[in-house]
């Protein structure tokens, strides 16, 4: 016995990992479909050992079906997660559509599982943008431990948060920059990726911020505690899959790096790799893959007066997009639907 699960974007990066997330942790599944733009309409995608064929998501009726995991744009979201939603089916979304709708729970369940009851006011659950999630499940316990007054924090952002022409442009323009005639112009970026950083993502906003920078604020503010004051540079780098994070943190009350450690290392969903040697710490490219969030380079911050400093890297389209959908659905499954 379990669920009827449509799977909307299907062909894209964040959609296919939905259903090797799915397949992965044998999510309960009696029934489950693939949906994709009509450009993408019979695009064959694996669920575990089967094969799907994608169907159009303009004709789909979802009444009847339990969950559908929508890994498309806003502006399609828009127009089909109100449907699926108002046909009886849970949207859970991966767009910021309605992340700051008050109405509809923003959730990581190792940080704010029990929001999830709030769905029934629309139908909807929303799930973070990928540089907070992975950051609020390290800052949660630390949280707990020694509430956070303020959090200043740097990102380095892979192109697969921008989608697959970006992972190409990456590709291209680095190989394309060893062969004369053959150099490759930026499209999707504003500027060369390839050897380059770009302190960008998303648009510009009236203060100067990104909206990438703004969404970390407003999402952790929603997540985890409004109170937290929070600043971030966000940047993009040139590594295909894995997001990294350099987080300052300033606390009410004392806290000890080594207790930080050890607090991090109980923590549901961190792994804790700091052995302060070279080599001793995570990068993005050994996270590929992986469910967990890693901690390195746990430190004080003798600059001020409860101080802590550390490193943390996810793989974005798992903790950042896909997994966390799936658990946000097992909580889901275990606190309100019934199966079947
Ligand atoms: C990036 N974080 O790396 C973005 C991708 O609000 O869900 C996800 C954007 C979002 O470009």
């Amino acid at each position: 016995m379990g669920y009827r699960v449509a799977v909307v974007g299907a062909t894209g990066n964040v959609g296919k990992e939905m259903l090797n997330i799915l397949a992965e942790r044998e999510f309960p599944v009696d029934e489950i479909v693939a949906l994709a733009s009509r450009n993408s309409l019979g695009t064959e995608v694996s669920f575990g050992d089967k094969t799907l064929k994608t169907k159009d998501l303009a004709d789909f009726d979802f009444t009847g079906w339990d969950i559908a995991f929508f890994a498309i744009g806003s502006d399609a979201t828009k127009v089909y997660a109100p449907k699926a939603a108002s046909q009886g089916c849970v949207v859970i979304d991966n767009s910021s559509l309605y992340r700051y709708d008050p109405d509809v729970p923003l959730v990581v369940p190792e940080v704010n599982a029990a929001a999830v009851d709030g769905y029934t006011k629309r139908n909807i659950i929303a799930n973070p943008n990928c540089s907070t999630a992975q950051m609020v499940v390290a800052l949660k316990p630390l949280h707990d431990r020694a509430k956070i007054k303020r959090v200043v924090v740097a990102t380095y952002q892979s192109v697969s948060g921008t989608g697959k022409e970006a992972m190409d442009e990456l590709w291209n323009q680095t190989k394309g920059m060893f062969v004369p005639g053959q150099e490759v112009a930026p499209k999707v970026y504003p500027k060369q990726i390839a050897f380059n950083v770009i302190p960008h993502i998303d648009v510009f906003l009236d203060d100067g911020s990104t909206k990438e920078e703004w969404k970390m604020v407003a999402e952790t503010k929603k997540i985890l505690d409004k109170s937290i004051k929070l600043t971030a540079t966000c940047v993009r780098v040139p590594v295909f899959v894995g997001h990294s994070e350099a987080v300052n943190v300033e606390f009410e009350e004392p806290l000890d790096w080594q207790e930080a450690q050890d607090i991090l290392r109980e923590a549901p969903g961190i792994l804790v790799v700091d052995k302060r040697e070279a080599g001793g710490y995570i990068t993005p490219v050994e996270c590929v893959g992986d469910y967990a969030t890693y901690v390195s380079r746990i430190r004080q911050d003798s600059t001020v007066e409860n101080g802590i400093s550390f490193w943390c890297v996810s793989d974005n389209l798992r903790k950042g997009a896909a997994l966390n959908a799936v658990q946000i659905a097992e909580v889901l499954g275990n606190r309100c639907l019934k199966k079947g």
